[in-house]
């Protein structure tokens, strides 16, 4: 059988350290790889805490922005005032901005193959934080297909090639609603990058997506190409929760945001889309 192979179970990698050829031969095929264990469980737990007292202190400042980016919140399970997507993040975090610099994610340079490949924190959205919670009043249960490329468009950019590096901080199984990739579908026209999908807006179940399942501590890494949405988890409150940071590696001309830039069209369908 071939090992190259994107159907559930997918093959799932352990070494993380230097990528290897088959590493890069599956993810040139597939669009995406999975590597096990990337961060310890006590890292895994230092960055979670860290990212919720920068959430916490957005929420006593009642921060709205970061760089024209709006803050998602919404509410958990008790009635409390929670971030569910924080852009910018490494910028509020020592933790984060340690994981960036320690070089431990630059191997991953060479899966965008582009002079310029470089770790975005201060340009698009930075390094993001997903929270999902389903619960009535939570601004985050799932996201709707998309591809993270096509966000280009919306600063009237070229589609520049990009891959994002997502490291779980916490579980993510099925009952989380988990991660569906279509493989393969970053090798595909720019007109099917844009508009296989109502992006943002269509939630449907497609019969070839493939679930990620993972842990705490793992990392995924996907093309930006390739059409990705996140389920919406079957169970409420605490079970469902699910917390993803997503640190972009970007090639093209750099666009470095700050205080004075402006909101991004697609801030508005992902608002359309959350509903
Ligand atoms: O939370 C995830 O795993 C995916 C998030 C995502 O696709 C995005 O923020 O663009
Ligand atoms: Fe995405």
């Amino acid at each position: 059988m071939n090992q190259i192979q994107a159907q559930a179970p997918y093959q799932v990698f352990t070494s993380a350290g230097e990528l290897t050829a088959e590493h890069i031969a599956f993810f040139n095929k597939n669009g995406f790889i999975h590597f096990k264990q990337f961060i310890s469980k006590e890292e895994t737990a230092a960055l979670l805490n860290s990212v919720r007292e920068v959430h916490a202190q957005w929420i006593r400042d009642g921060r709205e922005k970061v760089n024209g980016i709006p803050i998602v919140y919404g509410q958990d399970e008790n009635g409390d005032r929670i971030v569910q997507r924080s852009p910018f993040t490494s910028l509020f975090s020592p933790e984060i901005r340690n994981l960036l610099s320690s070089g431990r994610l630059d191997s991953f340079l060479k899966l965008l193959p582009s002079p310029d490949a470089r770790i975005a924190e201060n340009e698009k959205d930075g390094v993001v934080v997903n929270h999902y919670v389903n619960h009535k009043k939570s601004g985050l249960k799932q996201m709707g297909w998309h591809t993270d490329s096509a966000r280009d468009i919306f600063y009237f950019h070229k589609v520049q090639p990009m891959l994002n590096v997502g490291i779980y901080l916490t579980d993510s199984k099925e009952d989380q609603g988990g991660l569906r990739v279509l493989p393969g579908t970053h090798n595909q026209s720019i007109h099917r990058l844009l508009f296989r999908k109502k992006q943002f807006i269509s939630m449907r179940e497609d019969k070839n997506e493939v679930l990620v399942e993972a842990e705490a501590g793992d990392l995924v890494i996907h093309n930006g190409a390739i059409w990705h949405r996140v389920a919406m988890s079957p169970l409420t409150g605490p079970e469902s929760r699910r917390i993803t940071m997503y640190v972009p590696i970007i090639s093209g001309k750099a666009v470095v945001k700050g205080d004075h830039s402006k909101t991004p069209f697609y801030h508005k369908l992902r608002f359309l889309a959350k509903k």
